[in-house]
């Protein structure tokens, strides 16, 4: 499909830039923020494949360090994030945006505007791993905004134990 191998392209090509590190839309990430690895002090391991993370739900404490180790075993790149149900909603949006603009004239534009410090993005056959500190948000989830994927079910709820 011309359509999605161009697609990945593009996020392959955003993956790759550095300017990845701030939130680019004005706003700091919702649901904490990337953490210190000295106080990791749970490790959460997720496979993905095509279109499905091993890990369904995810408890977290408020103020709980987690690193997370992402495996890749499928064909297509994947991208585990952390957001509020919007942000993924918004995240999404604009990826379609950016491809519909793409298909239209052809160039390559900067997905910057679609980054996002919670989390990273995984080749096929890689393993990917961040840090990330949580803080209590509501309506937060894991998901992967490759088109279709996260109404393919890549996408879970995080609970803020009580
Ligand atoms: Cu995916």
């Amino acid at each position: 499909m011309l359509l999605r191998r161009s697609f990945v392209a593009v996020l392959a090509l955003a993956a790759a830039t550095p300017a990845s590190a701030h939130g680019p839309t004005g706003h700091g990430p919702s649901g904490g923020r990337p953490g210190d690895p000295g106080q990791v002090t749970r490790t959460v391991e997720v496979t993905a494949t095509d279109n499905a993370f091993s890990l369904k739900v995810l408890d977290v404490r408020d103020g709980e360090t987690v690193r997370f180790v992402v495996r890749n075993t499928g064909i297509d790149p994947h991208e585990f994030i952390i957001g509020t149900i919007t942000e993924h909603a918004e995240h999404r949006r604009m990826m379609k945006e950016m491809i519909d603009r793409q298909k239209k004239d052809g160039h390559v534009h900067s997905m910057t505007s679609m980054e996002h410090e919670g989390g990273v993005w995984i080749e096929p056959g890689k393993t990917a791993s961040f840090v990330w500190i949580f803080a209590r948000t509501p309506d937060l989830e894991f998901a992967c905004n490759i088109l279709g994927h996260y109404e393919d079910g890549m996408r879970g709820e995080i609970y803020f134990i009580p």
